[in-house]
């Protein structure tokens, strides 16, 4: 039984398959050694139809990190924003999270991947709130996981590899065993990092804080536009160094991410944050307005489809 909302089709190598179809094999590398890199991007049904939130920067990005691992992704990103548009116009979405991969395929055993194949996918499916209907509204419980985040220089936190999810899968692992919602992992020496889906914000008398890209933590898009539209409605932004305690006296803590969105964070190893602020408020309630088209300032990040 599959919790996924099956879609029609899937574009694969350059061509629409049914949904079905879309299978690989079990000697494909990526399967065995993490050799894939990946995006998470939503579509929204703006007030002028339906749009991708930033997918030529999420494509862009996916370029980098397939140049990362040494791997050609062969289609350019104009030609995968062409293939986004069509995967969801022929899976009839209005709205839904998009998600491109491209791996190493079947061809080849042992760690080098350089002689197996790259496989180029992108799925559609209709994708609801990631933590929880309830954790937009209200915060979810966070706690601070005994995995410490990969370090940069094992698996690079610019790099949006298959590899480094396996760290994140022992965190929230973790974190929902401890009876929390979400994991925070914490770098080798000590330093806050991310959650294991999202970028994480910190608020403090009214100044915005989060970890400077150089700590290892993947370079969110939504981390970037909520920086921007911050910093666009007059917020002191701040990327700087967070430390554990940094996290307990904070006024507001929040979760950023494309699946996550703007997630406000309700306590952090039980210690109560409270309610969502009026910092994380604000800033989710213009989120919402630019995704869905409402500001038109920020029509350039929205990809029409
Ligand atoms: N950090 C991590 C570790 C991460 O996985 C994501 C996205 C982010 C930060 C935020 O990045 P951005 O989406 O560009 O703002 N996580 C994706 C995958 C989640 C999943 O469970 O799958 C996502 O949100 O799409």
């Amino acid at each position: 039984m599959s919790e996924i909302d099956e879609g029609k089709y899937i574009w694969k190598n350059g061509q629409l398959v049914a949904w079905a179809e879309a299978t690989t094999h079990v000697l494909t590398h990526a399967l065995h050694y993490g050799t894939a890199v990946f995006e998470g991007i939503r579509c929204y049904q703006t007030v002028h139809g339906s749009a991708v939130f930033r997918l030529r920067d999420h494509l862009k990005r996916m370029e980098r990190s397939a140049r990362m691992i040494g791997m050609e992704l062969g289609y350019s990103v104009d030609e995968l924003m062409a293939a986004t548009f069509e995967t969801i116009r022929v899976n009839e979405l209005k709205e839904c999270y998009v998600r491109p991969i491209a791996y190493r395929g079947y061809g080849a055993v042992g760690v080098n991947p350089r002689s197996a194949p790259v496989d180029v996918a992108i799925i559609v499916w209709p994708w609801g709130a990631y933590l929880g209907a309830e954790a937009l509204e209200k915060g979810i419980a966070a706690g601070i996981s005994s995995w410490r985040q990969r370090s940069v220089n094992a698996i690079p936190g610019a790099v949006k590899s298959s590899a480094s999810y396996l760290n994140s899968g022992l965190a929230k692992m973790e974190a929902l065993d401890h009876g929390y919602g979400e994991a925070i992992l914490l770098t080798e020496s000590g330093l806050v990092a991310e959650g294991s889906g999202e970028n994480i914000f910190v608020v403090r008398d009214g100044v915005i804080a989060t970890p400077p890209l150089a700590d290892g933590v993947l370079a969110g898009l939504t981390r970037a536009s909520i920086i921007q539209i911050a910093r666009d409605m007059g917020y002191t932004v701040l990327e700087q160094s967070l430390v554990r305690s940094d996290l307990y006296i904070a006024d507001e803590v929040f979760f950023t991410g494309t699946a996550a969105e703007l997630t406000p964070v309700a306590s952090v190893d039980g210690r109560q944050i409270g309610l969502p602020g009026p910092v994380t408020s604000a800033l989710q309630t213009r989120f919402f307005d630019v995704v869905n088209g409402r500001v038109p300032e920020y029509d350039a990040w929205l990809d029409r489809v």
